[in-house]
């Protein structure tokens, strides 16, 4: 092993249900995970849901619910969701639930000792949309007359008693840690907005709600609820038991990465590193703000309909294509845009065509012309060498492009290589060789399987399901499949028995498209 992976994905708001970017999350945040397993680390991946809060209390009023029943009725869909699109979570937290709040009390007792909270009189704009506070100067007042905060959402005037945080008290020390640790925050334009904002002096921030119930109760003050945030951000904590007394969890804290949307960056870079300083606790060691999913360029909202249902787009396209699609097409970091066309196409091309086509091809003519055994390679010649030292380099640049988290760079990597493999089967024409020199097929069908393999190693965080069947059919063992047998270490042995070749990516066809001939 090489040491501990802690990752985690934000925690959704389950004020209604799923939609493409919460799924979207989850699904870049997997193929992390199982990346770094893959490499050896021992992850612990965490995802969840965010339940309390004045905007889970006001979708529930509105709907004529309790919050809890709101949470008892949506939480499942996101269960649903992370199980349908082959999540490999380890654990999913509530934050309704006890170890969290108990974890909360104890985060917020020593944020206390540590002197940093008091009681006072909040007076200003609150964005129940956003759950946030914003100071006066980052609102502005829309034509319509409506007063909004920085990300568009309308605030209220707020004014009630709440405990305070000293979060000014940490300016410095914050600016000094991303001094020092120049990829806390990734990517980097993200990084200098924090580094700005927080240049500009933080202000002491309310971490008490008065007004309504649906929260954690501040340890000694009943009367008081804690900021939804506090609660929030604190289940990255709750989950190593780190703040419940101890178990077999808490070597895992501090986090490697908090992957987040780009909305929430503040929250995670500034308010988060400050609460847990004062706390007495280690820092996470990065926070990445992914981009915005937009649906045809435009910003998906229920008010103008055009919000996707990961379901049925898992239903139409596939479980292995969706991630894909995201994955490729989506510079990690950046915002994207899609449309159905755009995933057929990219789809059909890397999935289907490149690689399903290539491994149906040259499987079935190892099933037809090599008695179903992995044929026995002659000497290798300068087109193999060139081949096989393509794949066995595919690692090192997708260790290098992991580094920061550039999904779609490894993935670019993994398919330049299959991009070569269809050059070169082309090239070598196995199939015309099968007359005038069966030795050399052999040697070309052994080379091509050998590439399969260790491209679909590959492929396993970004499309587990058909990873896992290609493996299949090139007969390798469960045990492996690390990336410990790419290269040379795990090279395919001649002679061992392949199961019957069968089409792995299936090809896109349009169920309403008219039937050629019909
Ligand atoms: O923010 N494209 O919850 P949330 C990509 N509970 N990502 C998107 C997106 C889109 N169109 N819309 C939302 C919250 N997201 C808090 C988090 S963490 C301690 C608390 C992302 O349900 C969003 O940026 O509004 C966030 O990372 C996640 O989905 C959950 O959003």
């Amino acid at each position: 092993m090489k040491g501990r992976y802690y990752i985690t994905t934000a925690i959704a708001y389950p004020n209604g249900v799923p939609h493409i970017g919460h799924a979207y999350e989850v699904i870049a945040t997997d193929a992390i995970a199982r990346f770094q397993r893959l490499d050896g680390f021992d992850v612990l991946f965490l995802t969840g849901t965010d339940e309390h809060g004045i905007k889970m209390l006001q979708t529930a009023q509105r709907e004529g619910l309790t919050p809890a029943e709101l949470v008892a009725r949506n939480v499942p869909r996101f269960q649903a969701m992370v199980e349908r699109f082959n999540i490999s979570n380890d654990d999913f937290i509530r934050t309704t639930e006890a170890r969290h709040k108990e974890a909360c009390a104890e985060l917020w007792r020593r944020m206390a000792a540590a002197g940093d909270i008091y009681l006072s009189k909040y007076s200003g704009w609150y964005s129940v949309r956003d759950e946030a506070y914003y100071a006066e100067e980052e609102t502005t007042v829309r034509e319509d007359g409506v007063r909004v905060g920085p990300q568009g959402t309308p605030v209220e005037w707020t004014e009630e008693e709440s405990y305070f945080f000293r979060l000014s008290k940490y300016t410095d020390p914050l600016l000094r840690y991303y001094e020092d640790h120049p990829e806390f925050i990734l990517p980097e334009g993200r990084r200098n907005e924090v580094v700005s904002f927080v240049k500009g002096g933080l202000q002491d921030l309310s971490i008490s709600r008065t007004t309504f119930d649906w929260g954690i109760p501040v340890p000694g003050d009943p009367d008081h609820i804690m900021y939804v945030w506090v609660d929030a951000l604190n289940n990255y904590v709750t989950a190593t038991g780190l703040l419940n007394g101890g178990g077999p969890r808490t070597d895992y804290w501090p986090a490697d990465l908090h992957v987040i949307g780009k909305d929430i960056t503040r929250f995670h870079a500034v308010y988060w590193p400050a609460f847990l300083m004062s706390a007495g606790l280690p820092l996470p060691k990065r926070v990445f703000g992914h981009g915005f999913l937009f649906n045809k360029g435009e910003k998906m909202s229920k008010s103008v309909g055009n919000v996707v249902d990961p379901f049925a787009l898992a239903d139409a396209y596939g479980v292995d294509a969706v991630r894909y699609f995201f994955l490729r097409e989506v510079p990690f970091g950046q915002d994207g845009s899609y449309t159905p066309e755009a995933i057929v196409n990219r789809t059909n091309a890397d999935l289907a065509n490149d690689l399903g086509n290539l491994a149906q091809r040259s499987l079935s003519f190892i099933a037809k012309s090599c008695e179903g055994r992995v044929p026995t390679p002659g000497d290798l010649s300068e087109a193999d060498r060139t081949l096989l030292a393509a794949a066995d380099a595919m690692i090192d640049t997708a260790r290098e492009a992991m580094k920061t988290q550039q999904l779609h760079a490894v993935l670019a990597a993994v398919w330049a290589v299959v991009a070569d493999a269809n050059r070169y089967f082309a090239g070598e024409a196995p199939w015309a060789l099968k007359k005038t020199d069966p030795a050399r097929m052999a040697t070309v069908l052994y080379v091509t399987a050998e590439v399969i393999r260790q491209v679909a190693i590959m492929a396993q965080p970004f499309v587990p399901r058909g990873a896992a069947k290609l493996l299949d059919l090139v007969g390798v063992a469960a045990d492996a499949r690390g990336f410990d047998r790419l290269g040379p270490a795990g090279r395919l042995q001649a002679g061992g028995v392949l199961p019957a070749p069968e089409p792995v990516f299936p090809r896109y066809v349009d169920p309403d498209a008219p039937v050629k001939g019909a």
